[in-house]
């Protein structure tokens, strides 16, 4: 059967937990314009207020994502390089309102390493090898690969990558910053979703709250940084789940949380 578009991005719904996994496995899951447009399509989807809770993102044991696709890069030029508006296919992902885990194995290079800085922990293993090689191919990094990398490992590290577009393993990459936990290459997406299925069982809305507030606030001067948490962390007091998780800690019992 002829695969289509839908078949680029595999979605495991599991309730409270979405699995998500890129599927070109003959070019190292590189992230052509259908691939893209379709991931959007997918977080597009993704609400607060019902049942989802995290998404888990990953590829398969070889590679996470090698990067943009270079042979659809490769014959355009600028003016279709602009109308392509990628920025908003990326917005769909950095958009999500509830914590996106991506699970890493293999590569994560280029736009792969910059849809897998998106989300909000990286989980990877052993083996995997995280880069921004793009420099190598006469461009750029374009989807957050010099900002949020900056952000997150500073400024000589992020240089360090983009200028020379060398690959470094798991635990250098998480030794700098730019991933939340290394384990065995076989247990990436099993920790990954055992971190989702925690997550899942948080009281919702401090959860997004919390996401928020650490994204917004990492942009903003510290002053109103500090008033977006205590305005978000005073709202959280009119919360079902504020009075559930107390009284149940007073009350010596697991809370029972409604995600109102
Ligand atoms: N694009 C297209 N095809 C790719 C890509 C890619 N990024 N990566 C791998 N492939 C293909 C190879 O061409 C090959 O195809 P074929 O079997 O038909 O020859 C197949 O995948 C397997 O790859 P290799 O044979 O090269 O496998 P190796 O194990 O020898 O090497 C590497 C693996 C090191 C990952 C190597 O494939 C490689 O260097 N790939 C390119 C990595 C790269 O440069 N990525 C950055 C791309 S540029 C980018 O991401 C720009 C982002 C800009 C922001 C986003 C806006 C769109």
């Amino acid at each position: 059967m002829e695969s289509t578009d839908k078949d680029l991005v595999t979605i495991e719904d599991q309730g409270a937990v979405v699995l998500l996994r890129l599927n070109r496995p003959e070019v190292l899951n590189a992230l052509n314009m259908p691939l893209r447009r379709r991931l959007a399509e997918i977080f597009e989807g993704f609400t607060d207020g019902g049942t989802l809770r995290a998404v888990v993102l990953t590829g398969d044991e070889k590679s996470f994502a090698a990067g943009a696709d270079i042979a659809d890069m490769a014959a355009i030029g600028t003016v279709d390089m602009y109308l392509r508006h990628n920025e908003r296919l990326w917005e769909a992902v950095a958009r999500c309102p509830v914590p996106v885990i991506a699970a890493v194995n293999g590569f994560a290079l280029g736009g792969g390493m910059e849809l897998a800085m998106h989300a909000d922990i990286i989980i990877a293993g052993k083996s995997a090898r995280f880069g921004q090689p793009e420099v190598k191919v006469g461009i750029m990094p374009g989807a957050g690969g010099t900002q949020r990398l900056l952000r997150a490992v500073g400024k000589f590290k992020a240089m360090r990558l983009c200028l020379t577009g060398e690959m470094i393993g798991a635990d250098e990459a998480c030794a700098m910053g730019l991933v939340s936990q290394v384990v065995e290459d076989d247990q990436v997406l099993a920790e990954a979703m055992a971190f989702a299925g925690r997550i899942s069982r948080m009281p919702a809305i401090a959860v997004n709250q919390i996401k928020e507030v650490i994204l917004h606030g990492q942009d903003a001067p510290l002053g109103a940084a500090m008033a977006l948490e205590r305005k978000a962390l005073q709202i959280l007091f009119s919360t079902e789940d504020k009075n559930e998780g107390m009284a149940a800690f007073l009350e010596k019992r697991r809370p029972d949380y409604t995600g109102r």
